[in-house]
């Protein structure tokens, strides 16, 4: 190709170091311009190294389709999972028949997946923050206190820490609720004897993190003390089969075929983990049969869970980097079942 239209924010972050809301990215082979508007005409000067820097008014795309027109480029990739149908119809109608439009993707995702040490760096600082804000969390939580208030409290305490916000919206559930994966906080007040599962993560400088610990109010009776076990084995097999070189799957069948054993596996509704970075869900995807093969520098999240309608959920929830031997834990609270 001639040249490669970015459009997807976490991309552009990723080549160029960008952090505006809106931009587009024009990578040729020698050369690349990032495409702004008036409002970041000093931040993009700024922050932007490894583009030019063109200020456009009106629509990007149209301003990306003139500078197409000017320069005789006619053949151009474009991200075909971020772009919408009308914006390629309006960019295919401004550039004339003269230029074709190749749909491409995960292009940039494919090297995302690959941190290198200053992204490391980076994201052991984004999950030692969710650490300490998780354990600090830990004294407020008791019988009383409302799901709002402790979520509220969770991206207050991360923002404090030097967090730009949270990864996602954060996640405090409990008693049945616990059972929903991805249940928003609610004003309902945590009660004694029951499951709380709290999901946090924060963005530092541009990489989340992402950390899930499940607590019980009382005494655990003996179910759930196995349940909370079976889960914990399950990441730690799929912890212990993650190296350079395996299938993704892999990963995932480990953790399944411990919760197999104890005949929880049709308690567990999503995938093992996912690619971390920019994103918090990004490439690659620890998930059912999923043929990619992991590489040293992948960061994943490990995070089994069995949910039990109508009376709660368990997941316990790490961040990993991949090095060539092995496993290393980015985040770093116990993994032992939080008694309150
Ligand atoms: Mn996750």
């Amino acid at each position: 190709v001639d040249a490669f239209l970015v459009t997807h924010r976490p991309n552009i972050f990723y080549l160029t170091g960008f952090t505006g809301s809106a931009g587009t990215l024009l990578v040729c082979l020698a050369e690349a311009a990032l495409v702004v508007d008036g409002r970041y005409a000093i931040q993009a000067r700024e922050e932007v190294r490894t583009a030019r820097v063109r200020i456009m008014r009106g629509d990007l795309l149209a301003g990306v389709a003139a500078l197409l027109r000017a320069t005789k480029r006619t053949r151009i990739a474009f991200e075909a999972a971020h772009l919408s149908v009308q914006q390629r119809h309006d960019l295919a109608t401004s550039t004339g028949r003269s230029v074709r439009w190749l749909p491409v993707c995960g292009w940039v995702e494919k090297l995302r997946a690959v941190k290198d040490e200053q992204e490391l760096e980076l994201m052991q600082k984004a999950a030692e923050l969710a650490s300490g804000v998780f354990e600090d969390v830990l004294a407020l939580i008791r019988p009383g206190v409302r799901e709002v208030e402790l979520a509220a409290e969770i991206e207050y305490r991360m923002r404090r820490g030097g967090a730009s916000g949270p990864a996602f919206e954060t996640i405090v559930a409990s008693g049945p609720r616990s059972a929903l994966p991805h249940a928003r906080p609610t004003t309902k007040p945590l009660t004694g004897n029951e499951l709380v599962v709290f999901d946090l993560g924060a963005i530092l400088r541009g990489y989340c993190s992402d950390l899930t610990r499940t607590v019980f109010l009382g005494r655990p009776p003996g179910r759930i003390r196995r349940w909370y076990s079976a889960v914990r084995d399950a990441q730690e097999a799929a912890r212990e089969t993650l190296r350079p070189g395996v299938q993704a799957g892999r990963v995932d069948s480990a953790a399944r075929r411990v919760l197999r054993r104890h005949g929880l596996l049709r308690y567990f509704s999503h995938s093992t983990g996912h690619g971390l970075g920019i994103e918090v869900h990004e490439e690659p995807r620890l998930a059912f049969r999923q043929p990619a093969r992991i590489e040293a520098g992948n960061v994943v999240t490990l995070e089994p869970g069995v949910y039990v309608p109508g009376f709660g959920g368990i997941r316990v929830e790490d961040d990993v980097v991949v090095h060539a031997s092995g496993a290393r834990l980015l985040t770093r609270v116990t993994r032992d079942l939080i008694q309150l």
